[in-house]
């Protein structure tokens, strides 16, 4: 067996590396989402988790995927709804009065802003690809922050996508916004780096997602991904994980903030 697909059918869980530690993730939409996976391997770890879904349409999906983690809570959030926003972090502060790590791991943009020119974007549609996919993560980092003190610091991560660093087909207004995320992971990490929380990234490889579904072509990208990347693959959700893990776990990783971490199978790093 190939040492890729070993890692694929273990779940690397280092039992007890986050026992008595609290975490929220964003993002969960369906089995194949990255925050999922995410979600799987630091309640392996021992985590406590706290899941919010996005709307009543998505609350089946992510209760049926909670109630496999035992002692979870799941809770409605849409990062665009103050209120919701803040009734999350109060429950949380009631349950447990304590948190030490959130995910996020939300995007949207129109979809029709994810085809054609990225000139014709429409101030509606950045407006909304940039409060969703940016902004939130400043409003979750403030709502966050004192809760963490209380932890005596925390590890804030998010998930970001390469066309924020370069011009990838299609991508467009979100690449925009990806720009503005990563940047405001800098920005994070310095005002709350003396609050000892930490601020990162993931810049994983294509996978295929719901928020990849709807990419016409989205096969054809991963198949150029076998021909171009150094390791000459794709890349999974639960590789993503395993480095999450890592980036959540003071143990391994108490030095690193303000990073972006690219799981893309090397892919960042190829010119011609
Ligand atoms: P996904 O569709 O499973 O996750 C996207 C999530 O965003 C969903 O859970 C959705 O409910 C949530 N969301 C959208 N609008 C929201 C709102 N207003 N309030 C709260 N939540 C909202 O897809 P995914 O691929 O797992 O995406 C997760 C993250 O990973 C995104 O930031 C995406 O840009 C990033 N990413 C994905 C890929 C990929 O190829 N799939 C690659 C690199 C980075
Ligand atoms: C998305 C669009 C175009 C090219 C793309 C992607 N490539 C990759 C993605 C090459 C890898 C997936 N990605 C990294 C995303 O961040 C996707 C975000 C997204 C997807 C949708 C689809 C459905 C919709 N709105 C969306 N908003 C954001 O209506």
């Amino acid at each position: 067996m190939m040492t890729t697909e070993v890692l694929e059918k273990t779940q690397y869980a280092f039992p007890g590396l986050l026992n008595g530690k609290v975490g929220i993730v964003f993002g969960v939409a369906h089995k194949t989402s990255i925050a999922w996976a995410i979600a799987q391997r630091l309640s392996a770890a021992g985590m406590k988790l706290i899941f919010t879904y996005q709307g009543d349409r998505l609350k089946e999906n992510v209760e049926e995927l909670a109630n496999t983690i035992e002692g979870s809570m799941i809770l409605p959030c849409d990062v665009t709804k103050d209120e919701e926003v803040a009734a999350v972090f109060e429950a949380i502060e009631k349950q447990y009065g304590q948190l030490d790590t959130l995910i996020h791991s939300v995007a949207f943009a129109k979809k029709e802003d994810l085809a054609g020119a990225f000139i014709d974007t429409s101030r509606d549609g950045f407006m909304l690809a940039h409060e969703i996919s940016a902004f939130s993560l400043t409003t979750l980092a403030k709502a966050a922050a004192p809760l963490m003190e209380k932890s005596g610091g925390g590890s804030i991560l998010t998930l970001t996508y390469l066309g924020g660093e370069r011009v990838v087909k299609n991508y467009n207004v979100m690449g925009v916004a990806k720009a503005a995320l990563d940047m405001s992971v800098r920005y994070l990490a310095s005002d709350l780096g003396p609050k000892n929380i930490r601020v990162n990234a993931i810049s994983a490889g294509p996978i295929k997602t719901l928020a990849a579904r709807g990419i016409s072509g989205f096969s054809s990208i991963l198949n150029y991904m076998e021909e171009h990347t150094p390791m000459q693959r794709n890349v999974t959700a639960n590789e993503v994980a395993g480095m999450a893990l890592a980036l959540v776990a003071p143990e391994l990783s108490s030095g690193v903030t303000a990073e972006v971490i690219h799981v893309d199978a090397g892919f960042h790093a190829v010119g011609f």
